[in-house]
């Protein structure tokens, strides 16, 4: 399948294929998931929907998955008070890149075996990309669950096209099959919440990456633990010995992302909780955090203004702002810099805050002091 590794090669992705043979552990195991509680809530596809590719695309016979790596480098520019954004997430929306390199090579399929009988999958489609990308040893699990490619480690997103014509030098792996993990258990340990609760099993209601991606009060037991994470999470993988080394390196295949967007990686905790609706989506519309809106970054953003026990202006104003939750969160932060004055100011909102919630975090942060 020469036309493959030349696509491979020119865009700059990792392609694997496989029979589409459905099976059954796979689906046992998210079933499982599911009645124990731990599948991630947002996913809204039954297992068998998530392991059979027949339901998307009558016919099947091949599934390609592609794995795009993303870019990697950058340090924290300078010292003021800054968030960062997992690496997944920064420049050009990955759904969008995915997307587009499947569409590429849906055509070039089309065009080479004359059918239009073509799907492709990605994130939040119905298929589970990180099964099908093990299934056709386009890479390996990883403890942490993460798919890990030779090439590019586990700094890569997921999409798969599927086909109705069958294809020569098909990889048939079994998903479940230890070996490309070194079993170092360092995601293990370096996991902040513990959310990598065993081999290959996370638990998303522990995940900081899910809990910044949720809406409504941030779990107060794990604010501490999420540093000054603003979007996502990157722990389990930093320290994972297929990555070190690339991120020392970075990858250099992929244009880096221009010094002029670094509030897009390193964004500024100010510029963060002054942004406007309008101002959000100029920035972060076209990103993959553009559709979780901006409260919920902003309520990051004030936990990690806590984090670091730094306060500005800004904070003192989302303490006043309109959003209960936003004044929930600064409450935090003000406490967590402590101080006769900011205690005071938290006194004095007692007699003005009316919402229940942001009224309970107030008591529950002066109890601390008083
Ligand atoms: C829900 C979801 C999440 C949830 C839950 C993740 C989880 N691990 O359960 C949350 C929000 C926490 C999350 C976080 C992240 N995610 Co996410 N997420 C998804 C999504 C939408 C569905 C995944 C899912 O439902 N999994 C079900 C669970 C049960 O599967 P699993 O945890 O992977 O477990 C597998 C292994 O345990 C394996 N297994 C079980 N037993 C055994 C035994 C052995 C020996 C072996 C080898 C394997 C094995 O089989 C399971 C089935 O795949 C996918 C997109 C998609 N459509 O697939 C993206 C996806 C998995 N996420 C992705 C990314 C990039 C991330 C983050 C790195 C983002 C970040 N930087 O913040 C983190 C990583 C956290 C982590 N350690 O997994 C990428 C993964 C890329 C990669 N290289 O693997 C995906 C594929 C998105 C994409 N299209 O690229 N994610
Ligand atoms: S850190 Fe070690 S245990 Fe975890 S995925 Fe990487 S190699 Fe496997
Ligand atoms: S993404 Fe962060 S919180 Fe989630 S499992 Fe990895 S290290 Fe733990």
């Amino acid at each position: 399948m020469q036309f493959l590794h030349d696509f491979a090669q020119r865009e700059g992705v990792v392609l694997g294929w496989c029979k589409p043979e459905v099976d059954s552990d796979a689906a046992a195991f998210l079933a499982e998931r599911q009645e124990l509680g731990l599948a991630a809530p947002f996913v809204r596809w039954s297992p068998t929907e998530r392991t059979q590719p027949g339901l998307l695309l009558d016919g099947v016979r091949t599934v390609i998955s592609l794995a795009y790596p993303y870019e990697i480098s950058h340090n924290n520019p300078d010292t003021e008070a800054r968030g960062t954004i997992a690496r997944f997430s920064r420049g050009r929306d990955y759904h969008l890149v995915v997307r587009q390199k499947l569409e590429r090579l849906a055509e070039i399929c089309q065009a080479r075996f004359n059918t239009a009988n073509i799907a492709c999958n990605i994130d939040t489609g119905p298929l589970i990309d990180r099964y099908w990308a093990a299934k056709t040893g386009l890479g390996g699990y990883g403890k942490n669950t993460a798919i890990i490619t030779e090439e590019y480690g586990s700094w890569v997103t997921l999409g798969e096209l599927l086909l109705d014509v069958g294809l020569s030098e098909v990889q048939q792996h079994d998903p479940f099959m230890a070996g490309t993990c070194q079993g170092c258990n360092r995601c293990i340990s370096a996991c902040p919440t513990g959310a990598i609760e065993a081999p290959y099993r996370v638990n998303p209601y522990k995940c900081l990456s899910f809990l910044t991606q949720q809406k409504g009060i941030f779990p107060r037991h794990y604010r501490d633990k999420l540093g000054n994470r603003v979007y996502g999470c990157d722990r389990c993988q930093e320290v994972c010995p297929y990555n070190v080394e690339l991120l020392r390196e970075g990858i250099k295949k992929k244009p880096r992302i221009s010094d002029d967007d670094v509030e897009k990686v390193y964004p500024r905790l100010d510029f963060l909780l002054g942004l406007t609706n309008k101002k959000f989506k100029y920035f972060f519309a076209g990103t993959a955090l553009g559709w979780r809106g901006k409260a919920v970054i902003q309520r990051n953003a004030l936990i990690a203004f806590g984090n670091l026990g730094y306060l500005t202006e800004a904070v003192f104003q989302a303490a006043e702002c309109e959003n209960p939750n936003l004044r929930t969160h600064a409450y935090w932060a003000i406490s967590k810099a402590g101080g006769s004055k900011n205690i005071d100011y938290l006194i004095k909102r007692l007699k003005l805050e009316t919402d229940p919630e942001a009224l309970g975090e107030l008591h529950y942060c002066l109890s601390r002091y008083v």
